[in-house]
């Protein structure tokens, strides 16, 4: 994280990707929409930094399956930003979606781990994460920096639009630079992760719910489960639980709920009471000090409090530890899980 934070800020104008990203206030007004395209981990990122775009920035953005975009017209013109984040930058759906991009006079832009790589090679622009190697095939700290790099992206974007100004820009750059230091923090609580992961242990199935920008981590920690310890695990929005997922509720399900301290709190709690109306097994993730949730909760894990739209930066950490342990302890390949490669090249 520190890596993808570091020299990107130029102090002065609350400005960032100083010398990253070709992106001037001229080419910015041909671009009235941005596409994200990604698979997997990856496009769980751009599902938050849609959100993170849209707030800082106000420019529209969609978030495409990059293996999905091939097999549709999509709309696409000189005036969209195609974005395209892989860590690997060599996976073959997202790079066929951004040569399809760019045939259809797009903007390019990448959002890459690897340095040279051919997403990286191909977009007119790239923002490295500078995560390092990752060395298991499940992404972790890919995902981590690759929010943080979105974040700075949408930081500067927000500077050009006009819609933030130097005084707010610095405000979200100076929450952006705190963020190491709760991820450590997020990583001093594994052991109450790895007590919850004793508990889950011999679940078959595994609920993971969240809300405005927990939405996404949601998804992305019922991902992780199913990659490396094989229990099957959806990630819902919370308030898709009752157009469906209510249905699958029974006596011990365990249901991983993110229930920070945001504008969504409130009908997040309501979303635990349900759970816990039909005989869930609610595990929270909260904001540090949240006695509430404790008392309707039956396992709480804290995370240090930051702004709303960073925040998955940090409620990532438990779900990542979670699968982790679990996997661990039911003796699967954490860093090789069956069946999957770090680079989808075919
Ligand atoms: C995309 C991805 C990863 C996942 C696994 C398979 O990779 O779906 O998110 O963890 O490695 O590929 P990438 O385009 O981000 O390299």
């Amino acid at each position: 994280l520190a890596d993808t934070l570091r020299g990107r800020f130029s102090e002065d104008e609350g400005d960032t990707l100083v010398g990253e990203v070709d992106l001037d206030r001229r080419t910015l007004e041909t671009v009235r929409r941005i596409t994200i395209l990604a698979c997997g981990t990856s496009w769980h990122a751009g599902l938050v930094g849609k959100q993170l775009i849209e707030r800082l920035a106000r420019i529209p953005v969609e978030v495409d399956l990059a293996s999905e975009f091939r097999y549709r017209e999509p709309v696409v013109d000189g005036s969209v930003l195609a974005l395209a984040i892989s860590q690997s930058g060599e996976t073959i759906d997202t790079l066929a979606a951004l040569r399809e991009a760019k045939r259809l006079g797009a903007r390019t832009m990448a959002v890459c781990n690897v340095l040279g790589s051919a997403i990286a090679r191909e977009a007119d622009d790239v923002l490295y994460t500078h995560a390092g190697p990752e060395i298991g095939v499940a992404s972790t700290k890919a995902f981590t920096t690759q929010l943080t790099a979105l974040a700075l992206l949408a930081i500067r974007l927000g500077r050009l639009t006009g819609h933030l100004d130097a005084e707010a820009g610095r405000r979200w750059l100076a929450a952006l630079r705190e963020l190491p230091t709760k991820v450590e923090k997020a990583l001093e609580g594994e052991a109450k992760v790895v007590e919850v992961a004793h508990a889950i242990l011999q679940a078959r199935d595994v609920l993971f719910l969240g809300r405005g920008p927990q939405a996404p981590v949601a998804l992305e920690g019922a991902l992780k489960l199913k990659e490396i310890s094989y229990i099957h695990a959806e990630g819902y929005a919370a308030g898709e639980m009752k157009h469906g997922p209510i249905a699958l509720i029974e006596t011990d399900l365990p249901v991983v709920v993110i229930a920070t301290k945001d504008a969504t709190y409130e009908k997040t709690i309501g979303n635990i009471e349900e759970v816990r109306a039909r005989g869930g097994k609610v595990v929270a993730i909260v904001t540090e000090g949240d006695t509430h949730v404790r008392s309707i909760a039956d396992h709480v894990i804290e995370v240090p409090d930051c702004v709303p739209l960073l925040m998955p930066v940090v409620t990532s950490i438990p779900l990542q530890l979670l699968a982790y342990h679990v996997a661990d302890l039911r003796g699967t390949d954490v860093d090789q899980p069956r069946n999957l490669a770090k680079s989808v090249t075919v």
